[in-house]
């Protein structure tokens, strides 16, 4: 289908959901022939933002490479799916400003309860000291203040998680 570019991103704690709603929205738009990439923090980390650690200045650096990406492909009207933790308010503010047709999507759910889901036994080995400056354990989490989508991945389901973020796409005129 015709459509405009624009750059999802999709920011939270780790646990939160954010790769599982990028993935079923994924889906969801591969369904009505969207023209789309995905760029998950996870994978990127092992290519193009590779050797970046995860101080201020690393992840800084790692969103602004992911900013930059995401406005190349969103300028040639392709729908780019973000999902990187992206801590830090101010340099997700510079990459919304950057690209302009923009969406943020807040994965809100609590540090508790991405720590009980622990799918990857990160929060635990963060606990342990085993790994440093982990996300909500001993480094800062600074949510949006104005999020287009807040996603309580707590309080409801994937589907309406994934509806939402749709819903708001139609509404902004993307769809
Ligand atoms: C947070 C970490 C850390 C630290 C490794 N802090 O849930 P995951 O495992 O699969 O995804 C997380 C990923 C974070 O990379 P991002 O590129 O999204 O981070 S940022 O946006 O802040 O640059 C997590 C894993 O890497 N991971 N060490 N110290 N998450």
């Amino acid at each position: 289908m015709e459509h405009r570019g624009v750059t999802i991103w999709f920011t939270g704690l780790s646990g939160a959901g954010k790769s599982t709603i990028t993935q079923a929205l994924e889906t969801k738009l591969r369904q009505r022939q969207c023209k789309l990439e995905v760029l998950d923090g996870d994978i990127v980390r092992t290519n193009l933002t590779k050797g970046l650690g995860f101080s201020k200045e690393d992840r800084d650096e790692n969103i602004r490479r992911i900013g930059f990406v995401s406005h190349l492909l969103t300028r040639n009207g392709v729908i780019v799916l973000v999902s990187a933790i992206s801590p830090y308010r101010a340099i997700r503010d510079e990459v919304r400003q950057r690209i302009g047709d923009f969406m943020e999507v807040y994965v809100s759910a609590p540090l508790e309860v991405c720590e009980n889901r622990d799918v990857k036994g990160l929060y635990k080995r963060a606990r342990a000291g085993e790994i440093k400056q982990f996300t909500g354990i001993d480094d800062p989490y600074e949510p949006p203040l104005n999020p287009e989508v807040n996603c309580e991945t707590h309080n409801e389901t994937l589907e309406e998680s994934v509806n939402k973020v749709l819903a708001k796409l139609e509404e902004m005129g993307y769809l």
